[in-house]
């Protein structure tokens, strides 16, 4: 294959100018899905994708493709990219090098007058982060017919804005149908966002699947009371619940054998003052592992640890799961395709399987998929402290680059 080279210089300059972009004083970014700050985020992509010759395309879930035609203009493309929506205060690594990483694969082509087969489709997929709207995964997920279109307008923050009103409002509410197409394979180079990597001290992984995950909601439903007269043998205390139902999470997580992580991330106190008896908690619970039925079991369990709770404090309680995403390998084909692209740029390299969920969970449903992903330093991601060197960031798109062109070429 004739030598095509990535420009360190231009991407790192991208890199930094997008960083600064609702840039936090921490060092992090705050783009959370649909925000102003994601609009100009969006703006940015589509002006540097039309800069780079891209035939740019926004879908009905204002997921953005930039599409750079092939010799065989018919042929189903190689798509690659991740996504640019990112945690409240979270990180400036996380989906953004995946989507700059194509970029640089497109321009570096371009540089070398390197044409391919297949035409190459980059992508910025919607609301991969599922923050401010759950779930997550939802531009993607739509793409892949796992959600309709109503389900996803109608998904709303905790202010009661709509997905839908929101795209709506930064113009990104695109004409192309949001449906599964002839994709040939899909790609995504990802930071780790776990501590694997950097403990083998090693510059990148070649990912084999994705845990699968449930996401839920939980509403205890107590009573407020004065928190100085009131006798503790009559409170309906609905944060005692809660605290009892983490420290189940905690638990059901530390059985022995299984993958299985849990987390109380969200958790809304109502009235939250520091002299009344909580009366409404609402609280959220992620369970993950990379076997299906690790997940099954655990969401059976907490649901009885749930009952049990409220029927202790007296409470009625709400529960609703509110996303399902099954474990799955990526393509072998795929996967072997990264690790080849890994060998021909020359470095040492592991197989990984993804703790994180990507937009490539619901690719990988509808189109032969694997993942590239290079290390966070400490393991840190979802913290404005995310961390990535620079060198891996480059090694992690040459891998892609190197990938995409053996696709391409199919
Ligand atoms: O939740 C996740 O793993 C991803 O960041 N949406
Ligand atoms: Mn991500
Ligand atoms: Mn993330």
């Amino acid at each position: 294959m004739v030598d095509v080279a990535i420009d360190e210089q231009r991407f790192r300059r991208r890199f930094d100018e997008f960083s600064d972009i609702g840039a936090t004083e921490a060092g992090g970014v705050n783009r959370p899905s649909l925000s102003d700050e994601n609009r100009e985020a969006r703006d940015t992509v589509v002006e540097w994708f039309r800069e780079a010759g891209l035939e740019v395309r926004i879908d009905e879930m204002g997921n953005v493709f930039g599409r750079r035609t092939g010799e065989r203009g018919d042929a189903a493309p190689v798509l690659f990219g991740s996504h640019i929506d990112s945690q409240y205060n979270g990180g400036r690594y996380d989906g953004v090098v995946g989507v700059l990483g194509g970029l640089e694969v497109v321009e570096a082509l371009d540089d070398a007058d390197v044409t391919t087969e297949r035409p190459l489709e980059v992508v910025a997929w919607s609301n991969e982060e599922g923050v401010r709207f759950q779930p997550d995964m939802l531009g993607s997920g739509v793409f892949c017919g796992r959600f309709d279109l109503d389900y996803a307008y109608e998904r709303e923050d905790k202010d009661g804005n709509t997905f839908g009103e929101e795209l709506e409002r930064i113009g990104y509410r695109g004409d192309e149908p949001c449906e599964p197409r002839d994709i040939h394979c899909y790609f995504e180079m990802h930071v780790e966002q776990g501590p694997f990597l950097e403990r083998e001290d090693l510059p990148v992984a070649a990912v084999e699947g994705v845990f699968g995950f449930s996401w839920m909601n939980v509403t205890f439903e107590g009573q407020a009371n004065h928190a100085g007269p009131t006798p503790m043998n009559t409170r309906r205390d609905a944060f005692v619940a809660t605290a009892d139902v983490t420290e189940s999470v905690r638990r059901i997580t530390a059985t022995e054998g299984t993958d299985l992580v849990g987390t109380v991330g969200s958790v809304d106190v109502w009235p939250n003052a520091i002299n009344v008896i909580p009366e409404t908690v609402e609280f959220t619970i992620d369970f993950r592992s990379y076997d299906d039925g690790t997940v099954d079991a655990a969401v059976e369990r907490i649901q009885r640890e749930i009952a049990h709770a409220a029927e202790r404090e007296g409470l009625d309680y709400e529960f609703e799961e509110i996303m399902r995403v099954d474990a799955d390998p990526f393509d072998q084909d795929c996967i072997d395709t990264v690790v080849d692209a890994i060998e021909a740029v020359g470095c040492e390299y592991t197989r990984l399987v993804s703790g994180a969920g990507h937009d490539a969970n619901y690719l990988n449903k509808i189109a032969p998929t694997s993942m590239i992903f290079v290390p966070s330093v400490d393991g840190v991601s979802h913290r404005e402290s995310e961390f990535t060197e620079w060198e891996d960031v480059v090694t992690g798109t040459e891998v892609l680059l190197e990938a995409v062109r053996r696709k391409a070429a199919e």
